[in-house]
């Protein structure tokens, strides 16, 4: 299994940024060709209905799904690490070094995106206490990763703007669009403090001014999550930022 195979390699994921946008910026990133299905976010119900079909819902009856040469690899983080490995280098760097940069990934994921759901999935009406609880815990975190994230950047000497040096590697792409997602969400409050973070707001402007990347950008779908209260939720979370500081 290669993204080299004569097959273009297809990411099936939902019309929502959530575990594929990252993937998304990567691949067109690349010099690599891909297809990006995107599944309307209003067809969840029947993707519920027919994810026990592999070709639907993947080993997992779950997506994001990356179809590769004849096989079917699920799982976010695997999906990550397989395309840094065999699309932007990731198989040429040291051991150690290759390490260092899941391990960013890693954080940026699990840590800067994954607890978007848990908020975006609120109920519209729920409790001012649980939401702006939750939009604080999540703020803290992207603040402390985003100081955390900069102070490695400054200890590694990279050669270049990014974490993979003179070009991205998938890190890169995850730490993008944590960035990107957390300036969504909380607007200026979080843009402040990237400003205050200069290796960060390079590798930022250095990946949004890459060609391939900047059409895709155009593409950026307007949800996070599939979750139908989404939009009244950010509406709120942001009508209360004064309680998460
Ligand atoms: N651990 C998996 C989780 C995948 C997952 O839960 N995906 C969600 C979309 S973000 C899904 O397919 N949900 C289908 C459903 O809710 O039935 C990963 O990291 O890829």
């Amino acid at each position: 299994m290669t993204a080299n195979d004569s097959t273009v390699a297809v990411l099936r994921y939902f019309d929502c940024r959530n575990r594929g946008q990252a993937l998304r910026f990567a691949m067109a990133g690349s010099s690599h060709t891909f297809q990006d299905v995107r599944l309307p976010i209003v067809e969840l119900d029947t993707f519920r209905k027919n994810a026990h079909i592999a070709g639907v819902g993947g080993p997992f009856a779950a997506l994001p799904v990356l179809e590769i040469g004849g096989h079917s690899l699920a799982q976010t983080l695997a999906i990550a690490t397989f395309l840094d490995r065999e699309m932007l280098d990731g198989s040429t760097r040291p051991s150690d070094y290759q390490a260092w940069l899941d391990m960013i990934l890693n954080a940026a994921h699990l840590d800067m995106q994954a607890p978007y759901s848990n908020i975006m999935w609120l109920p519209e009406d729920c409790d001012d206490d649980v939401l702006v609880s939750q939009a604080r815990a999540l703020f803290r975190l992207l603040v402390r990763r985003l100081t955390q994230l900069e102070s490695l950047h400054a200890e590694a000497s990279l050669p270049g703007k990014f974490f993979g040096g003179l070009n991205p590697a998938m890190a890169d792409y995850f730490v993008y669009e944590s960035l990107s997602r957390a300036c969504l969400v909380f607007k200026e409050e979080f843009e402040g403090r990237l400003c205050s973070s200069p290796r960060l707001e390079k590798l930022r402007s250095a990946i949004e001014s890459d060609r391939a990347l900047g059409q895709s950008l155009i593409e950026i779908p307007k949800q996070i999550t599939a979750s139908p209260s989404e939009f009244v939720i950010r509406e709120r979370v942001l009508a209360d930022r004064r309680l998460w500081n």
